[in-house]
C-alpha cells in the first residue's frame, strides 16, 4: 500500500485526502499526532475549520466497569440508527475485545470490518507532547474525516483522563456496584463531570443501592440546570443501551438548546490553548536553563 508517491505525501495532501474520506491518510496523521510530528500540526491547522460537527461522547469510570463493552455496544447501537462512528480507547488497560464473552468479540469482530466505524487505541508511553492533548488531536481528526459521533473511553483516574473527559460534549461516567470502595472510585474527580450517570453490571446485586448512593450524591452536589439522569445497563447483554443513547442525544439538545455547547466548547478551548502555551514555556524554560553557566549558579545557591 505504502507507494513512494504515498510515503512523501504532504501534511496538506493528507489533509486533503483525509477530508475525501481516505482512511489510510486518518491513520498516518494519527501517527503523526501520536509522534508529535510538525507535519501533523499543518495538517490540523487545515482541518480545524471542518471540526465541530462530531457529538463527542466521553466514557470514562473506574478500570474494569465495562466501559468497552459498553462503548462496543453503543458504537452497535449508533450504527443500527445509521450514525457514523470513531471510537479511541485512552491506555485500555484490558484489551479492547469488548469484554470475555465470545458474543460480545463476535460483535467487535462486526464492527471493526464495519467501514462506518473507525476505532483506535492511543498508545500512553512515549506520546510526545501530552496524553490529553494528542487525544483530543486524534477526536479532531475523527472529527473532520466526518465521523458523527466519537467515542473517547478513558479510565477515569488521573488528570489526563479527567481533562479528555471534560473536553468531551456529554461525558458518561460508568459506575459498577460492589467495588468494595464504590462510591469512592466514582467520585475521585470524575462525578462532578459526568452529564449521565451509568450504574454497569446492573445484573449483579447492589445496583439499587449504588443508585441510591449517587442519587445521594447528586442531591448534595452544586444545583445544575441539567440534571445528571443515573441509568442502568447491563453491557455484555446490551440491556439499557437503547435508554444511555436517548439520554445522550436529550443532553445533545440542552447544550444546543442552552447556549452550553458553545461555552464548554469555548472553555475547552481555552484550557487546551492555554496546555500548548504551558508546554511550549516549559520547554523554553528548560533550554534556557541548561548549561555549565546555570548549573554554576544553582551550585552557588545550593552552597
Ligand atoms: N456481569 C456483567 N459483566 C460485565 C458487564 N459489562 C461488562 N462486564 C464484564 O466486565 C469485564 C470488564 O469489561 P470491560 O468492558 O473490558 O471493562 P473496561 O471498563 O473497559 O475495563 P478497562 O478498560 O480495563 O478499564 C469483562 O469481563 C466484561 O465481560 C455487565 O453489564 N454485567
Ligand atoms: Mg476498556
Amino acid at each position: 500500500m505504502t507507494s513512494p508517491l504515498a510515503r512523501t505525501a504532504s501534511a496538506d495532501e493528507l489533509a486533503e485526502r483525509l477530508t475525501a474520506g481516505d482512511r489510510l491518510a486518518l491513520s498516518r496523521l494519527i501517527s503523526a499526532v501520536e509522534a508529535g510530528r510538525e507535519d501533523a500540526r499543518r495538517a490540523l491547522r487545515c482541518l480545524y475549520p471542518k471540526t465541530g460537527r462530531a457529538h463527542v461522547l466521553g466514557v470514562t469510570g473506574p478500570p474494569g466497569s465495562g466501559k468497552s463493552t459498553l462503548t462496543t455496544r453503543l458504537a452497535a447501537e449508533y450504527r443500527a440508527r445509521g450514525k457514523s462512528v470513531g471510537i479511541v480507547a485512552v491506555d485500555p488497560t484490558s484489551p479492547f475485545t469488548g469484554g470475555a464473552i465470545l458474543g460480545d468479540r463476535v460483535r467487535m469482530m462486526e464492527l471493526h470490518s464495519d467501514s462506518g466505524v473507525f476505532m483506535r487505541s492511543m498508545a500512553t508511553r512515549g506520546v510526545m507532547g501530552g496524553l490529553a492533548r494528542s487525544t483530543l488531536d486524534v477526536v479532531l481528526l475523527l472529527d473532520a474525516f466526518g465521523k458523527e459521533v466519537v467515542i473517547v473511553e478513558t479510565v477515569g483516574v488521573g488528570q489526563d483522563e479527567v481533562e479528555i473527559a471534560r473536553a468531551a460534549d456529554t461525558t458518561v461516567v460508568v459506575g459498577v456496584p460492589n467495588l468494595g470502595d464504590d462510591i469512592q472510585a466514582i467520585k475521585a474527580g470524575i462525578l462532578e463531570i459526568a452529564d449521565v450517570l451509568v450504574v454497569n453490571k446492573a445484573d449483579l446485586a447492589g445496583a439499587d443501592r449504588l443508585v441510591a448512593d449517587l442519587r445521594g450524591m447528586l442531591q448534595l452536589a452544586e444545583e445544575r440546570v441539567w440534571r445528571t439522569p443515573i441509568l442502568r445497563t447491563v453491557a455484555t447483554e446490551g440491556t439499557g443501551v437503547a435508554e444511555l443513547i436517548d439520554a445522550v442525544a436529550e443532553h445533545r439538545a440542552f447544550l444546543e438548546g442552552s447556549g452550553s455547547s458553545r461555552q464548554r466548547r469555548a472553555d475547552s478551548a481555552r484550557r487546551q490553548v492555554r496546555a500548548i502555551v504551558e508546554d511550549r514555556v516549559q520547554r523554553r524554560l528548560e533550554r534556557l536553563t541548561a548549561g555549565a553557566e546555570w548549573e554554576q549558579r544553582f551550585a552557588s545557591i545550593a552552597a
